[in-house]
Parts: structure tokens; sequence; C-alpha cells
């Protein structure tokens, strides 16, 4: 019964012609400005934001009296923090009032700095089911990769969403394609007023109108006034902080099956989901749940039992020296193995300040990113537990020639993929936009299948998106990492770690330090200066590792050093974002911009200790840097 019941909707759908409304539905009727119902649907907006996130977000209400009563309803993703899902909600609201004037009802599912939607009108439309097209956005860049395989991987991964949504509402994931290394990123959404079948029925409608609208585009997004479907080529607005990718997982669904779907006529198709709705073979896709706001008091770690897992912050159990004091390794009774980091006496920061610090960072979650697992203080002492990795950091494989050979191109692809995909989460999808400073080999740490992990972040500074760029008195970071515009103006932004990041793509290549990179002439006394050389001389490949011996994509290796080359360019401006860099490797169509000279700084003297990497704050530094740039 529920099969057929699924297979009539699909033929009521395909004979419905779609409409584009866009957010004001003009269907309803026009009322008239500053009337009764005006005011009414601007009462209801204004009490909408406090009572979403009051109420787990959603909520639902009116304002009035009928004929003139103001329906609305408000909603924001599972997960979505207090103020960004306020925001959000403020938002849409601003923008319905200025654009539906005199429309009676509107809906729009807005995307700002996460998602949520927002409705209103003069009936009460809870629970019925809202199919009209909205809006379609069908981005006009085609996907350069196999079709097929496009298809398949779209498919399954809508596929696996929306069984998923049928319980949940809402369902975000992410499926690498098989003849590519780019990834599929998705967020399928129904409005929470409507029954999970009419969920389920809604968001197949969108699946389908993307076979007409859509197919082999990088990014789209589909919206009715019940269900949303948006996706990607990249992860977007921190929906996917918590999602491993699936293409592991998707292994367990046959592939026949998956072929099956794309090539079958539509009504197939609709038997297909229903049937598979029956078979729990789905739960292959399922995600995991997303974390709730944790709370401060559960990061909290007993002074005690930190001292126990390290006994007493023993040498042996040292792991070494940290950005802003010495890591040790600690083993809980229980067996859990983390890494402590007793930050240095001279921090000034208060407890308050430091606490709210380490609330923030603790958010930040990606797998690509270290996992602060909480904090403990006890009167001048405070201390940074983090996740333990077991294989160090990047500059221990790098830079030794024996460790280095297990480094081949692919693992070191993999690397540069993974950093660039952390970078990014940091400076533009985990709401707060958090510049690293300090990027660098010795940052990078590797887990057990050396995929990287970016340490040592957020805790320096943070910034409102707003803050792009600040000064600082206090010169924080390591030779040879630091772009020009730090050194000598104490400026950052975003782009100072774009130019690290680059130093740091070179140096994965050569497998060689920049700083203490030497020609042997004695000619050239870094590593982007010989990089820029040879791009010059058209010889760029002689710069690469002789460990990763001839076993790469040419192609591959020498995009990736003009990906470098953009970002250590001198001028800021001209560095590409990284959410550019994360699009020049995941695209190859993309073609690259010829780059400018590099900025690059080196060291002229330094009495004290002419080894000392680190530049770390203190009364007794003192520095003397000179910038220039080759020509
Ligand atoms: C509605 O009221 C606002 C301010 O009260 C006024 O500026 C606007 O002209 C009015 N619009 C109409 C159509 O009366
Ligand atoms: C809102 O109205 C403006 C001006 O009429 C228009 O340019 C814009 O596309 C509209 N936006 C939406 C989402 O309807
Ligand atoms: C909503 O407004 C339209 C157009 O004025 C009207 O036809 C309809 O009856 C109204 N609905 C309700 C429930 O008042
Ligand atoms: C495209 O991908 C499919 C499935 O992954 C594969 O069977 C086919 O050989 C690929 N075709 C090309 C031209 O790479
Ligand atoms: C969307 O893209 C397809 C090509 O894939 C094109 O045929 C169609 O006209 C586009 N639709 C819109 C609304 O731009
Ligand atoms: C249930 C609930 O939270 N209601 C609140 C909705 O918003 C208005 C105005 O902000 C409050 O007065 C209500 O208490």
């Amino acid at each position: 019964m529920d099969d057929l019941l699924v297979i009539f909707w699909f033929v009521v759908f395909i004979s419905s012609v779609p409409v584009s409304a866009d957010i004001c539905l003009e269907r309803s009727g026009f009322f008239t400005p500053n009337g009764t119902y005006d005011l009414n649907r601007r009462v209801m907006l204004s009490s909408l934001p406090s009572n979403v996130t009051g109420n787990n977000g959603f909520y639902t209400t009116s304002t009035g009296q009928v004929p003139n009563r103001a329906y609305g309803l408000g909603m924001c993703v599972p997960g979505t923090d207090t103020q960004s899902c306020s925001d959000c909600i403020i938002s849409a609201s601003d923008r319905l009032l200025r654009n539906c004037t005199n429309q009676i009802e509107g809906i729009d599912w807005r995307l700002d700095r996460t998602l949520c939607l927002v409705r209103y009108s003069n009936r009460s439309f809870y629970g019925s089911l809202g199919t009209e097209i909205l809006r379609y956005e069908n981005y006009t860049r085609d996907f350069q990769a196999n079709f097929t395989d496009l298809e398949i991987t779209w498919e399954a991964l809508m596929v696996g969403l929306i069984d998923e949504a049928s319980s949940l509402y809402y369902a975000a994931g992410t499926r690498k394609l098989e003849s590519s290394i780019s990834h599929f990123y998705s967020v399928v959404q129904c409005s929470k007023d409507l029954s999970l079948q009419n969920c389920n029925q809604c968001l197949q409608q969108n699946v389908i109108e993307y076979r007409s609208c859509c197919r082999g585009r990088q990014g789209g997004a589909i919206s009715r006034p019940s269900c949303f479907i948006r996706w990607e080529v990249y992860p977007f607005l921190g929906l996917f902080d918590n999602i491993p990718p699936r293409e592991k997982d998707g292994k367990r669904v046959s592939k026949g099956i998956i072929v099956a779907i794309v090539v079958v006529p539509v009504l197939l198709l609709a038997l297909g989901f229903a049937l598979y709705r029956r078979r729990k073979a789905y739960r292959a896709f399922t995600t995991e749940t997303v974390d709730d706001i944790t709370t401060l008091g559960s990061l909290q770690y007993g002074y005690k039992a930190i001292e126990a897992a390290t006994s007493n912050f023993h040498e042996d159990n040292k792991l070494g020296h940290g950005g802003f004091g010495e890591v040790y390794r600690g083993t809980f009774p229980n067996g859990t193995e983390v890494a402590v980091k007793r930050l240095s006496k001279t921090s000034r920061q208060g407890e308050e300040e430091f606490k709210n610090e380490v609330f923030l960072v603790a958010k930040l979650q990606h797998r690509n990113l270290v996992r602060l697992l909480g904090f403990s203080v006890k009167g001048e002492e405070k201390i940074l537990v983090y996740e333990f990795l077991p294989n160090r950091s990047l500059d221990y494989f790098l830079f030794d020639p024996l460790k280095s050979s297990q480094l081949d191109w692919t693992r070191r692809y993999n690397i540069i993929e993974g950093i660039t995909r952390g970078i990014l989460y940091l400076h533009q999808d985990s709401r707060l936009t958090i510049i690293h400073r300090d990027l660098k080999a010795g940052n990078i740490l590797l887990d057990a299948d050396l995929n990287p992990k970016i340490a040592d972040f957020g805790m320096a500074r943070n910034f409102r998106v707003d803050q792009t760029e600040a000064t600082t008195g206090r010169v924080v970071g390591t030779f040879g990492y630091m772009p020009p515009e730090y050194v000598t103006n104490g400026q950052f932004s975003t782009k100072s770690d774009v130019y690290s990041f680059g130093v740091l793509i070179l140096e994965i290549i050569a497998g060689k330090k920049n700083s203490s990179f030497n020609e042997k002439d004695g000619s050239i006394s870094n590593l982007v200066t010989y990089v820029w050389r040879l791009w010059n001389n058209e010889s760029l490949l002689e710069m690469v590792d002789p460990a990763v011996e001839e076993n790469y994509d040419r192609n591959e290796v020498i995009r990736c050093i003009h990906i470098g080359l953009l970002c250590v360019q001198e001028n800021p401006s001209d560095r590409p974002t990284m959410s550019t860099v994360f699009h020049m490797l995941t695209t190859t169509s993309i073609t690259l911009d010829l780059p400018h000279p590099p900025g690059f700084v080196f060291r002229v003297k330094s009495e004290a200790n002419p080894l000392a990497e680190r530049l770390q704050t203190g009364p007794s530094t003192s520095i003397s840097i000179t910038c220039v740039s080759p020509r």
C-alpha cells in the first residue's frame, strides 16, 4: 500500500508544471500595505527569532484576529547555535518584509551562516504539503568529471540523505566521487510541520527536478514550501563539520542498484525508493548524529587526574614543545590517551578569558583539526587536553631522509588536500573567522592513516567575520612561514595563513624546509626563491623530493607547485582565498593565473641563538628582518 501511494505521488508530481515563485507567493493574493494584516505579519515575524531559538529550533505561531490573522513558522537546522539561528531568522524575516511588500504569503529558505526557514500566510498552512517549486538555482559551471560517476554519486548520496531525513526531517552528508578526489556535499531539510511521509515525498520530487534542471552541475539548490535541498562540491556553512565522508560505507550498497536508479525511468525509481525504505540496507548511509552544544562543565578535567595521567608531568612523557607551552602524553586509568599541553605561565590571560576561549575552540570540530577535548585550571597553571595522535607531526616525516619515503605522492597530495580543508574550515566555515597565524609542518599532526590534522589553532585570537585584518604589537610565528606584511607591519589576515600554507605546499613537494634550504653554490638561501627560479626556467619538476621517486602524476604536481606559488605572492590581495585554493585543487578545469614574484623574508641577524626557529614573544627577543622581492 505504502509503495503504491508513493508511485501515485510521483505521477501527480510529474504531471504538474513547476512554477518559479521565488519567495513571495502571488497566488494567495495581495493585501493593503500598512493595514491590519501587514501589522500582524510584522509583529508575528518579530517574535520569531526568540521563540524559535527558545523552542529547539522550530516554532509556529499566529497573531491577530481572522480575517487579518497572520500565521508564521520559523525553523533552523539541527545543531545550529542560538546566535546563528537567531541571525538567520532575522535575516530571512527582513528579506520577506522588504521583498514581499503586499503578497499575502511568503516563504524564505535562507542560507545565512546556517540554513533556516521563515514562512508567513493568512491561513493555517501547518501540515499541508506544498510542492510547487519556489526557486531553483542552477549554477552555471558544469562538472568536468566522469558523468556516469557523477550521476551515480549524486543520486546515491541523495538516496541516503532522503532516507535519513525520513525519520529526522534533516540530513547532511558527503560522498566522494570514484573517479576524482572531489566530494559532493549536500543538505536536505523538510519543514517540521509535515508528516514524515510527506517529507519523504517532497524531497524525492527534488531529486526528480534535479534531473530536468540541473544534471551535471557542480552546485545547486531547489526549494519548495515544504522542503529544500542544496548540493555543492565543497562543504558549505559548517554544516558538515561532524560528518564523516561516505565513500567507504557507500560501497555496502551494491553498485548495480545505484546504476539502476540512475538509468530506469521515474516510476521504477519511485518503486525503488519505496522498497528501499523497507529494507534497512540504507542504514549504510546513516550519518552520525551531530553533537549537542557542549557545556563548559563537561570540558573541565580535574587537575589531579591530569597530574596522574602524565605521572606528574614526567620528562619521559614529554612529547615536545608546542606553540604556547610543553606537551605531554597522558594516559587515563581507562586507557584513553591524550596530549596534554601545559601553557607557559607567562600568558597573562585571566581564567574567565581562558575558559571562554577553550569553549569556543572546543566547538571547532573538523576531521582535519586536532580535537580539543577539554581543559584544566589550577591557580596559575592552565592546561589544554587534546586528542592524542600516534604519528607525530609532518616535519618528523617530511624532513627525515629515512621516513620521507613513507610519504609517496598520493599521501602527500592527500595531506595537502586535508590541510586545505582544515584551514578553509577555520577561515570560513566555522561561524567564526579563525586565523591560525602559525601554520607550519610542525603544527600538522598525522593520524594513524597519515591523514593531516592541524594543531595549535584558535587559542591565539579569534575574529568575527567583519574583522578580517588586525594589527598586533607582537610578532608570533615561525621563520620561513611568515609573510612579509606580518613581519614588517604586524598585519595579519586570512591571507597571512594563505602565505604560510603556500610555503607548506612547497615544502611537502620538495621534502625540504623553506628556511634551511641552501643551494650548493650558496646563491639561494630559501626554498621559495629556488622554486621561483625553477618556475622562470620552466624546470619545476627538479624540486620534487627524490624520495617520491618517479611515481607521480606530473600535471598534478605542477598544479600544486603553481598553487603554492600563487599563495606566496608578495601582495596579500594577489593571493587566493582558501576557498579558491580548494576549488583550484579539486577542479582541474579551472585555469590558474600566472603568479607574481613571491614575497619572502630572511633573517639578517639573530644573535642570541642562530638556530632558534621560533620567534616567541618575550622582552628579550630582538629581531631584525628585511623583506626583499626577487626579480
Ligand atoms: C506605510 O507606513 C510607512 C511608515 O509608517 C510609510 O513610510 C509608508 O509610506 C506607508 N506605506 C503606504 C503604502 O501607505
Ligand atoms: C528582492 O527584491 C529585489 C528588488 O526587487 C530583487 O532584486 C531580489 O532579487 C529579490 N530577492 C528575492 C529573494 O526575491
Ligand atoms: C487570505 O486572503 C485571501 C485573499 O484576500 C482570501 O481569499 C482568503 O480567504 C484569506 N484566507 C483566510 C483564511 O482568511
Ligand atoms: C566512469 O565511471 C564509471 C563508474 O565509476 C566507470 O565504470 C567508467 O569506466 C568511467 N569512465 C571513464 C571514461 O573513466
Ligand atoms: C540548468 O542547467 C541545464 C543544463 O544542465 C539547462 O539546460 C537549463 O536550462 C538550466 N536551467 C536554468 C533555469 O538555468
Ligand atoms: C512560547 C514563547 O517563547 N513565547 C514568546 C514568543 O516571543 C514573544 C515576544 O518575543 C514572547 O513574549 C513570548 O513569551
